[in-house]
C-alpha cells in the first residue's frame, strides 16, 4: 500500500496532510468524473436542488439536494437527517454506485478502511455562496470519516480544530478533489469561502460539492 503521503500513482498528484486524520487527495475523482457529473444530474433529476432555510429562518447560499437512505434536510424545526425529500414526499434517490465506490475508495486511501456511507448531500455554489464555519454532528455517531468531493469552480476551504476560535488553515480546492477527516479531526471546523466567479469547462459557472457521510 502506498504511504499516505507519496505522489498518486500517476504522479501528477500529491496528498496533503491538513491534521491527524484529516487529508486532502488532490484529483482523486478526476478518473470518474464523467461517471460522478451524469449520476449527479439524474440526481437533481429526480430531487431538484432547493436553497433551505436554517432553524435561524436565514436562506443558505448554497442549494442543495440530497441521495442515499438519509438526506440532510435543515428547517425552521432544525437540522437532521430524513429519508425523505420533504418538497416531495418521496425518498431521495438511491446513493449512484460510482458515489459509493469513489467514497470507499478515497476513505481508504486516507486510512479509513470500511467506510459505508448512507448519505450524500450535495452542494451547489454559484458565484458568491459560501458555508459559514460549522461541524457536522448531525450524525448519529462519529466513528466514521467525512468524504468531501469537489467538482467545478475552484473555492477556498477553511479548515480549523476542535473549537470554533482555532485558527484555520486556508485550503484551495479544485475540480477533483477529495478531502476526508475523520479520526481526532472528525468534528473539525471548517467552511467554504464565497465562491469567486469564473467558468468551468464542465461544471460551468459553479462548484458542485458531494459530501459523504454515515448518517444512521
Ligand atoms: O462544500 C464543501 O466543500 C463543504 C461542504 C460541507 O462542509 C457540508 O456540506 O457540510
Ligand atoms: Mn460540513
Amino acid at each position: 500500500m502506498r504511504d499516505l503521503f507519496d505522489d498518486r500513482a500517476d504522479g501528477q498528484t500529491r496528498n496533503e496532510s491538513l491534521g491527524v486524520g484529516a487529508v486532502l487527495l488532490r484529483g482523486f475523482c478526476v478518473d470518474v468524473e464523467e461517471e460522478v457529473l451524469a449520476a449527479l444530474r439524474q440526481v437533481a433529476d429526480a430531487a431538484p436542488f432547493r436553497r433551505m432555510t436554517t432553524p435561524g429562518g436565514y436562506i443558505m447560499s448554497a442549494a442543495m439536494t440530497n441521495c442515499g437512505s438519509a438526506g440532510w434536510v435543515t428547517d425552521r424545526a432544525g437540522y437532521r437527517y430524513d429519508a425523505k425529500d420533504p418538497e416531495s414526499g418521496k425518498r431521495w434517490p438511491a446513493m449512484p454506485p460510482v458515489f459509493l465506490d469513489l467514497a470507499m475508495r478515497a476513505a481508504a486511501e486516507a486510512g479509513f478502511e470500511g467506510f459505508l456511507p448512507d448519505a450524500c448531500l450535495i452542494n451547489r455554489y454559484e458565484p458568491g455562496a459560501k458555508l459559514s464555519l460549522h461541524q457536522d454532528k448531525d450524525e448519529r455517531a462519529f466513528d466514521s470519516p467525512i468524504v468531501s468531493v469537489s467538482l467545478g469552480l475552484p473555492a477556498t476551504f477553511l479548515f480549523g480544530g476542535l473549537r470554533r476560535r482555532d485558527p484555520q488553515q486556508r485550503v484551495p480546492l479544485r475540480h477533483g478533489d477529495i478531502a476526508v477527516w475523520g479520526g481526532p479531526s472528525r468534528l473539525a471546523y471548517h467552511g467554504v469561502m464565497p465562491l469567486k466567479d469564473g467558468e468551468h469547462p464542465t461544471v460551468g459557472r459553479r462548484r458542485l460539492n458531494l459530501t459523504l457521510r454515515k448518517a444512521l
